[in-house]
């Protein structure tokens, strides 16, 4: 990819700026991804220097049972700086989809750049691994899956398992499971195992993960489930730009109803966003334009473990695990009419009956100023 002449002694910095990228584009994209790696805007200093200083970090990428809609998302990005940051290791090293090299070259590409980089390279897997009979629902020059994960993660430094199916089985691993698929952690126990899921990821993610890994020499903090704290940290609910209208009470009944192109919540067509944990409403796709809410269709909580097995996507879930008081905004009115109802729940009661008529007064308003313009 790319035809500038490029070492592996290169640094980020010295890769961006022979691809064709200013200094101020340089900066200006550290600035937006610091933001997104959740650090402090103090920090954007440290970033530039270990970007300008640090050699790149090599990657070899492997792809098993998927759709490849991960690398999608990923080539896809709206930033074109974040492809290219890790795509100019992942070309000259090992991606069977993307690299220009086919057949015995490529796994030679390979197989010298595992050598030479031994211990010191980030294994990023996409898909999910065959285990039945022996694995033979997935080979790549006549190898399976499971023989070829196990020789490239024996000289990573960490593994990234990119997109749902590496991280945790995804729709292959979907009952009834015919092949015994599974995820990178059921077969490699002895390194770090990032899980970066979705179906897809956000690319930014991916990219935030591997440059807090060459500005710190470490890992970011993962939660209890393997996943970078900053970015799975909240659910898709908790940055929700139709929250409001959950918590008043105002849902969507129907799709392309009135209430549904008025912005009110999908939890009644079987919003998922309450139990999953991804960054899709504070960092959106391309560039922050849009996310499945905001285009109208509700969270299907692709980001979650079996979440291919948690249909039909557009049901209501039932008791959503911790919804807490959330609860209560869904049963606004029959709580309200009860009497044992506590002061903390009596202020959230109100608060929503007093949001819910907000909400519905300026709706009312934002119509009449539109036919006003219309008229
Ligand atoms: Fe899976 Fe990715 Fe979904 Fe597809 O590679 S997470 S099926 S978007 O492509 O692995
Ligand atoms: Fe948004 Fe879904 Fe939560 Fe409603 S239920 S606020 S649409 S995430
Ligand atoms: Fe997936 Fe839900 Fe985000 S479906 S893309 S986690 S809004």
């Amino acid at each position: 990819m790319g035809t500038q002449q490029k070492t592996k002694q290169d640094t980020y910095y010295d890769s961006i700026i022979k691809k064709g990228y200013s200094r101020r584009d340089f900066m200006k994209f550290t600035t937006y991804m610091v933001a997104f790696m959740g650090l402090e805007h103090s920090m954007v200093g440290q970033v530039v220097k270990a970007m300008e200083t640090k050699k790149r970090i090599p990657v070899i990428w492997e792809h098993f049972q998927e759709c490849t809609g991960c690398s999608e998302s990923f080539i896809r990005s709206d930033h074109p700086l974040v492809a290219d940051l890790i795509l100019d290791n992942v070309s000259l090293d090992y991606t069977d989809t993307l690299m220009a090299a086919s057949g015995h070259n490529a796994e030679k590409a390979k197989q010298d750049s595992m050598k030479e980089n031994y211990g010191k390279y980030i294994l990023v897997v996409e898909g999910g691994i065959p285990t039945k009979d022996n694995g033979i629902y997935c080979t790549i020059a006549g190898r399976t899956a499971v023989d070829i994960l196990k020789e490239s993660a024996a000289g990573a430094a960490a593994i990234l398992t990119f997109g749902s199916c590496s991280a945790w089985g995804g729709v292959q691993s979907a009952y009834p499971n015919p092949t015994g698929s599974v995820p990178v952690d059921d077969i490699i126990k002895d390194k770090p195992i990032i899980r970066v899921p979705g179906c897809p990821p956000i690319a930014e993610v991916m990219t935030g993960v591997v440059m807090h890994y060459a500005t710190f020499g470490r890992l970011p903090e993962l939660d209890s489930m393997g996943r970078p704290k900053q970015f799975y940290g909240k659910r898709v609910h908790d940055s929700c730009y139709r929250r409001p209208n959950f918590d008043a009470g105002l849902y969507a009944e129907s799709f392309d109803s009135p209430e549904a192109k008025k912005g009110y919540c999908l939890y009644k067509l079987g919003c998922r966003g309450p139990v999953t944990y991804n960054a899709c409403g504070s960092m959106g796709w391309n560039n922050g334009v849009s996310f499945p809410i905001k285009s109208g269709y509700p969270c299907i909580g692709c980001s979650e473990n079996d979440f291919w097995d948690n249909s039909p996507f557009t049901e209501r879930l039932e008791n959503v695990p911790g919804m807490g008081i959330e609860a209560t905004a869904d049963t606004v009115g029959k709580v309200a009419v009860g009497a044992a109802v506590g002061a903390a729940a009596v202020h959230f009661i109100a608060t929503n009956f007093a949001k819910k008529k907000e909400i519905l007064e300026s709706a009312e308003s934002g119509e009449k100023n539109e036919k006003n313009i219309k008229a």
